[in-house]
């Protein structure tokens, strides 16, 4: 009689998590919320090297990548620095920060619908601008639904979670 062996379960050790967006739109401030440091909101530094800040979630690392300016999707295979950090991403986050003239689904495009999650940063929530509406509704994931929006940490943790294959990877507090 055959015996049945389990399959040995597996478990991921790492997490890699980008955040990417257009100039001032929050990336660093966002970084350093997830892992609970903090930034100054006196004077502003542009981000010019692409830098990762480890957290551990549940027991499994998460690398949280800052990095520069994206002015259109065309940067991001034209020697933009984040561009290997993007490309081996389980999970991008795109921030937004409500500005009309700065709709980011072209960024979610280019950085993948299916593991990509809007950020609303700098107060986007707050000041419910969707002149992105009808450019969000178009954009549909493989499984039909719309890419998740967060416009906080536990829910941009989850969101990121969501994505993630392993439940151990689940951020739960
Ligand atoms: N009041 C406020 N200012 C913010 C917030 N997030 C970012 N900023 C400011 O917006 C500017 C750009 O932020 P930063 O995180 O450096 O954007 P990045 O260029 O996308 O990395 C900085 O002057 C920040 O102090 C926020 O949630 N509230
Ligand atoms: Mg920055």
């Amino acid at each position: 009689m055959p015996t049945y062996v389990c399959p040995r379960p597996t478990y991921r050790y790492m997490v890699s998590v980008v955040v990417v967006g257009f100039p001032m739109s929050g990336k660093t401030t966002l970084v350093a919320e997830i892992v609970g440091i903090g930034v100054p909101r006196v004077g502003f530094q542009e981000t010019c090297s692409c830098n990762y800040v480890s957290i551990h979630i549940n027991g499994v690392e998460w690398h949280v990548w800052d990095t520069p300016r994206i002015t259109s999707v065309d940067d991001i295979t034209s020697g933009w620095v984040g561009e290997n950090a993007l490309e081996e991403a389980d999970a991008v986050v795109v921030c937004h920060d409500g500005s009309r003239d700065r709709c980011p689904m072209s960024l979610v495009r280019a950085c993948g619908v299916d593991r990509s999650v809007l950020a609303l940063t700098r107060g986007a929530a707050g000041r419910e601008d969707l002149s992105y509406a009808i450019e969000y509704l178009k954009v549909t994931r493989m499984d039909g639904t719309l890419v998740p929006r967060a416009d906080g940490i536990t829910s941009l943790l989850s969101a990121v979670s969501c994505l993630l294959p392993n439940a151990c990877t689940m951020a739960t507090g």
